[in-house]
């Protein structure tokens, strides 16, 4: 089967670009930005006019990065970026990715657009402050957890949702203390890195991810 990625540097295409690159069959990427984000074609794939798309089988489109990473992961078990529905890691491992995707991402989001929230310029220098302040407390959990419990979020094995938080830590370098400034959190990335694939996924997006060194 070859899949089909919607895909920009350093979006949300990252974590499943990766996936790809695991998976290790051909898939072609195509590049979706701008204007033609908002075109009529690409609105019948995704109607948010936002990347990344999937397109898989008979060119059936799956929009929402943890929907794809999930996917992926779940079609392609002999990659073991997704824990079997018996295996006991399986709660886990969805309650990382679904935490993930609709707190920790949707925090960083309001810290990117304010401006989808409100119009009043006031308002919206306040709404990233506090965004700020919002995923400093999620990113002393998280690290706590990993230090605790890692290295990577269910334990020993590294799964999707691990791609998934090294993405998102990567979107936060720019903040006044962005995510790898948190030892654990920063060790995460590295053995993203250390990875082929997301190596493969960097270098194809032109990608220079310059990391602090491992703190632990
Ligand atoms: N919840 C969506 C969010 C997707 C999203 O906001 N993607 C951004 C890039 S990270 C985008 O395409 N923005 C539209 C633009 O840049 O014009 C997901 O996780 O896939």
């Amino acid at each position: 089967m070859t899949y089909k990625l919607y895909w920009y540097a350093g979006s949300a295409a990252m974590a499943p670009h990766a996936i790809l690159h695991d998976i290790g069959g051909e898939f072609e990427l195509i590049k979706a930005e701008g204007a033609y984000l908002k075109s009529e074609a690409y609105r019948k794939l995704n109607p948010n006019s936002t990347v990344p798309v999937l397109i898989h089988g008979d060119g059936k489109a799956i929009y929402e990065s943890a929907a794809i990473c999930q996917f992926l992961a779940e079609q392609h078990p002999e990659t073991g970026l997704s824990p079997a529905p018996d295996d006991p890691l399986r709660g886990q491992y969805l309650q990382w990715m679904t935490h993930l995707t609709n707190t920790v991402q949707e925090a960083m989001t309001i810290w990117w657009h304010p401006d989808h929230y409100t119009e009043i310029e006031e308002v919206q220098q306040k709404l990233v402050r506090e965004s700020e302040a919002r995923l400093d407390k999620l990113w002393q959990v998280l690290d706590r957890h990993l230090q605790e419990n890692g290295p990577h979020l269910c334990g020993e094995r590294f799964f999707a949702c691990d791609y998934y938080l090294a993405m998102l830590i990567r979107w936060t370098r720019e903040m006044e203390k962005p995510g790898e400034h948190y030892p654990h959190l920063n060790h995460l990335v590295h053995l993203a890195m250390a990875r082929p694939a997301y190596q493969k996924m960097l270098d194809d997006q032109n990608i220079d991810q310059n990391l602090l060194p491992d703190m632990i």
